[in-house]
């Protein structure tokens, strides 16, 4: 049985849309049974010592890294997801890393300043830093997408799934991407999906 831990409103969601789009059977533990943030780290560090979520469980196989994760789903369960050329296949490695490396971190540091840090503490050197330096990728990646509907092959694959899921932070880093309009296209595309609905509609109380 596949198990997803962590919070959906973390970097577990990029798994929880991976495993809807998988359709497969899963578990999912929030951690909500710990109710403070103590708790909740203790419990991770005995199954996962680094103490980070998202990890998943596949039998005896702990594997941890949301983009390894979702590689890793879309190998074994989702496989109309995993690119059927070596190519390609490196190509989902590529925008996967693109996304750790290249979005990720600059939005992460946006939404620390600009949503979670109050004034006086916010840093406006390390915002003006992170606000000209996701420039560049963002604009290739808009290129990219001028000439591409999907950024692997001719259908939306984890390579897609795997960089859109980053851009979920967008919002909150305050990101305006209407200058990107080939990125908020190809997102509306993604965002659109049946399975991204399901993973990020909250379940009736
Ligand atoms: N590179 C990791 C980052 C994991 C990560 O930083 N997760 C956050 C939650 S979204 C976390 O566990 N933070 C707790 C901590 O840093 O102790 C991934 O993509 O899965």
């Amino acid at each position: 049985m596949l198990t997803i831990y962590g919070p959906a409103r973390s970097r577990a969601s990029r798994a929880l849309w991976m495993l809807a789009e998988c359709g497969v059977p899963y578990t999912h533990d929030d951690l909500t049974q710990y109710p403070t943030m103590d708790e909740k780290s203790a419990a991770v560090r005995k199954v996962y010592p680094l103490g980070k979520i998202p990890f998943l469980t596949d039998g005896d196989l702990l594997l941890s890294e949301s983009m390894a994760i979702n590689l890793y789903l879309a190998q074994h369960y989702g496989t109309h997801l995993w690119p059927d050329t070596k190519g390609g296949q490196a190509q989902a490695l590529q925008w996967s890393f693109f996304a750790v490396t290249e979005i990720d971190p600059p939005l992460v540091q946006l939404m620390i300043e600009r949503t979670f840090r109050k004034e006086p503490d916010r840093n406006l050197d390390n915002e003006k830093k992170n606000a000209e330096g996701i420039k560049r990728p963002l604009q290739y990646l808009d290129d990219y997408l001028a000439t591409h509907e999907w950024l692997v092959g001719q259908a939306f694959t984890v390579a897609d799934l795997n960089l859109a899921s980053v851009f979920s932070m967008a919002k909150g880093a305050k990101v305006d991407l209407a200058g990107y309009p080939h990125i908020e296209a190809w997102l509306g595309r993604c965002y659109a999906r049946p399975a991204y609905l399901k993973a990020t509609t909250p379940a009736p109380k």
